[in-house]
């Protein structure tokens, strides 16, 4: 196909951008993070989204190198925030990871060599997973995955509750972070069913010591609603969309 063979050139050429999408803590709108969100200009169809090349990116095996340059650009821009955020260095940035990322041989390596080139902690770098990597309970990713999580490295479960969850490898993995899909917080404001299933979502977070992050808030009613059940962090088009990296050092300065 033809998006096939440009997204071989676009790898090959690095021509990917990345967005960030502020993540907050909900009592105080202060930044605390910074989720890295992929987007490839072409000539021939616009910016195109995540949801256009991921998949085929898996597919043919190019995610490995795409993910590398997202771990390595991500970490880079990070580094240079917090050397100027009043809040004191202490932001993190979150990078998505596909399945064949992790199961690729030397991958806590690329993490520890991205790490390393920009000077940054481990603390400083979470990964996001989606149910379905842990689902599959892959051995040898669950060795790698704790591997990370010795070195420092956060790890954070993308899309909570859309996958085929089950709740077994919360207790069995080193997972830090719940991030509760949009499609939960929503209706939040209109449904009380949603209310509470988000409300359970966030007691099953705090009672295994996990935080919670509430993704896709639009507004203050849903943000008032989420800090009120104890969800302390969020991100959503009410506190910023994803932007391009030099809005981001922008906003950290008027900000935090
Ligand atoms: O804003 P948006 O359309 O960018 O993101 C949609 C989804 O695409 C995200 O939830 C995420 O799961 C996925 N995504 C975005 N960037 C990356 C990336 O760099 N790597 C991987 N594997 N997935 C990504
Ligand atoms: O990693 P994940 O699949 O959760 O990526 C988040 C996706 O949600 C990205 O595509 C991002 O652009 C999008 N997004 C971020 N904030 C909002 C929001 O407030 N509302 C909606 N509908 N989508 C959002
Ligand atoms: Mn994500
Ligand atoms: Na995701």
């Amino acid at each position: 196909r033809a998006l096939q063979l440009s997204l071989e050139e676009a790898v090959q050429g690095a021509e990917f951008r990345l967005r960030y999408q502020p993540i907050v803590e909900l009592s105080t709108g202060r930044i605390v993070g910074l989720e890295a969100l992929a987007r490839w200009p072409t000539s021939q169809h616009g910016v195109l989204l995540p949801d256009r090349f991921i998949a085929l990116a898996e597919e043919t095996g190019h995610i490995v190198q795409l993910g590398a340059w997202v771990l390595e650009s991500a970490t880079r821009d990070l580094a240079a925030w917090r050397a100027t955020d009043a809040a004191g260095g202490e932001l993190r940035v979150s990078v998505n990871m596909s399945a064949r990322q992790l199961r690729e041989p030397g991958f806590v390596d690329l993490v520890r060599d991205a790490l390393a080139s920009s000077g940054l902690p481990p603390g400083a770098l979470l990964l996001e997973l989606t149910e379905s990597i842990l689902m599959g309970r892959d051995e040898n990713i669950e060795a790698d995955l704790l591997a990370l999580k010795e070195l420092g490295v956060g790890l954070a479960i993308d899309d909570f509750g859309t996958g085929y969850s089950s709740l077994s490898y919360l207790r069995e993995l080193p997972i830090d972070m719940i991030k509760i899909d949009k499609s939960f917080v929503r209706d939040i404001a209109r449904s009380p069913a949603d209310l509470r299933l988000t409300d359970g979502i966030v007691r099953i977070a705090a009672t295994l010591g996990l935080s919670a992050v509430a993704e896709g808030i639009e507004s203050a009613e849903q943000r008032d609603l989420l800090a009120d059940i104890g969800c302390r962090y969020g991100q959503g088009y009410l506190y910023s969309r994803p932007l391009p990296p030099e809005e981001v050092a922008d906003l950290l300065r008027t900000t935090n």
